[in-house]
């Protein structure tokens, strides 16, 4: 096994944590015993959470949760956990403001990620804006949050920052979609100063040549750092004869131009195989929105929401995926290339 180590994120000692079982047969990824973690009516007046992200906090951690309300829309709960596998959910959605304080809430809100950047925790989501786009919050104290302005016009989904500046600017992946279904989809980067003005985009990577994610693609985990790269966490979809099926794969990026993909792996990393993965409000979905890693030992757990209706767990090692990837690599000349056109 090689050497690869987590870079410039911090120890979590306490990150949930379960060994490979004994029926791991080097799979690069292995799930929690007792998943999902988050079961159906987890608060009242919600139906469903899934495809949510968590992230160290204090002595614990938090997150930011998509709760399907029980008229169907979808709106970010915010929850706390001492041991990030039971949760605290509070009881009303969050209620963003405005920059002047006061309330702003989106029509519908979900899919969020939650990304540390300097000194501040950013909440990524989609949101309508006259269309599926990409809302944005920012809270240092995940007491306020307050919605800074939507980064793109519409139609986009799944965005997530990287969780430093790079060559001096903040930089997001995001995926420019439709309004419906998006039945087409790639992963795009675009850099900003000052998380206003978004520009230099770049693309990253298209949906790939293997069946699994041949439909569409979008960024899922905000990218961990690694002496081998940005490890980037994605979905990758297929359209079958019956209806759209999610898996997860895994991507490394440059680390300073992470637009360049220097491995992709062509096998999925985790597919639809468990009951909660296979059956439920959309069956045969499994949607990564997050980590929590432990640069002093390398662990990841996983995050990501299963077939719509739960939120499950899964493990690896930051060696053995990143060995895993680099293992099963396939990658295209639009892949390596810088996307720019
Ligand atoms: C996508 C998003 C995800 C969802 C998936 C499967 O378009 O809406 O939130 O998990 O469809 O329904």
């Amino acid at each position: 096994m090689s050497e690869v180590k987590i870079i410039n994120a911090p120890a979590v000692p306490n990150m949930p944590w379960q060994e490979e079982p004994d029926t791991f047969r080097n799979a690069p990824v292995w799930r929690y015993s007792e998943n999902p973690i988050i079961d159906r009516n987890p608060v009242e007046g919600v139906a469903r959470i899934f495809n949510s992200a968590v992230m160290p906090y204090e002595d614990g951690f938090v997150g930011v949760f998509r709760g399907e309300q029980k008229n169907g829309i979808p709106m970010i709960y915010f929850g706390r956990s001492s041991d990030g596998i039971h949760w605290d959910f509070e009881h009303d959605k969050i209620r963003f403001v405005d920059e002047e304080g006061n309330e702003f809430m989106p029509l519908y809100a979900y899919d969020p990620r939650l990304v540390k950047v300097e000194d501040a925790y950013y909440v990524i989501w989609c949101q309508d804006f006259y269309g599926a786009a990409i809302g944005m919050a920012r809270t240092k104290d995940f007491k306020t949050f307050t919605r800074i302005e939507n980064p793109f016009i519409p139609f986009n989904r799944n965005a997530v920052l990287f969780p430093r500046k790079i060559g001096g600017n903040y930089v997001l992946l995001s995926r420019p979609s439709d309004s419906g279904h998006t039945p087409f989809g790639d992963i795009f980067l675009s850099q900003s100063p000052d998380m206003v003005y978004w520009g230099r985009h770049r693309h990253v990577m298209s949906r790939g040549s293997e069946w699994w994610e041949s439909l569409k693609i979008g960024a899922g985990a905000a990218p961990i750092e690694t002496t081998e790269g940005w490890l980037l966490f994605y979905h990758g979809v297929v359209n079958t004869c019956n209806g759209y099926v999610y898996s997860i794969g895994g991507a490394l990026l440059d680390i300073d131009e992470p637009s360049k993909v220097l491995y992709r792996c062509e096998n999925f990393l985790l597919t639809p195989e468990e009951w909660y993965e296979e059956r439920g409000f959309v069956p045969n979905v499994t949607f990564p929105c997050a980590t929590i890693h432990d640069s002093s030992t390398g662990r990841i757990a996983l995050y990501y929401g299963a077939a719509d209706s739960y939120v499950a767990l899964a493990f690896t090692k930051a060696d053995l995926i990143v060995d895993y990837i680099k293992k099963h690599s396939r990658v295209t000349d639009t892949d390596t290339e810088p996307g720019r056109r």
